[in-house]
């Protein structure tokens, strides 16, 4: 299922990526390291003061190996994992993924909300609406990307 589903999501970001590279050159905002590009990270003011965040972006890797987002630190946190979703009969749970993950060659990965996404634990002071922070993503192969998550709306869309 899960398998089902990352192929499909790689299917369909191989052919949104082809149109997107032929379309649109990398927003100015983008963050590029080695092959790897990393577009619009945001989070958002966790409800009722909560010590954890999320954290969102696409990452696409523009090489022609893949590659791996090992791990993730930031100011805000000094507990990152990297998490996905899954059903556990009716209801969705978190679940860390200690090998990272996965962008595959020519392929984009969309982190968003119940899905793949960057974990901030045992924060100290929850960022608020109109914050930003910074954080670090180091990739397998890449190297470390510095990023800085915009802090949206708690009521922001899941799709956004
Ligand atoms: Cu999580």
């Amino acid at each position: 299922m899960v398998l089902i589903r990352s192929l499909t999501r790689a299917f369909c970001s191989a052919v949104l990526l082809s149109s997107v590279l032929a379309a649109a050159p990398v927003h100015a905002h983008d963050i590029k390291v080695g092959s790897i590009v990393i577009e619009h990270p945001w989070s958002r003011q966790s409800p009722m003061a909560a010590d954890v965040a999320a954290g969102f972006m696409i990452i696409t890797n523009t090489g022609s190996e893949d590659d791996r987002l090992v791990r993730a630190t930031a100011t805000i946190s000094s507990n990152v994992q990297l998490h996905d979703m899954k059903m556990d009969g009716d209801v969705m749970k978190m679940v860390e993924l200690p090998d990272g993950i996965v962008i595959p060659a020519g392929a984009s990965v969309e982190l968003k909300p119940r899905s793949l996404h960057v974990m901030f634990l045992d924060i100290v002071t929850p960022p608020k609406e109109g914050d930003t922070f910074a954080a670090k993503l180091v990739f397998e192969k890449a190297g470390t990307a510095e990023i800085e998550f915009e802090v949206l709306n708690p009521n922001a869309p899941m799709d956004q």
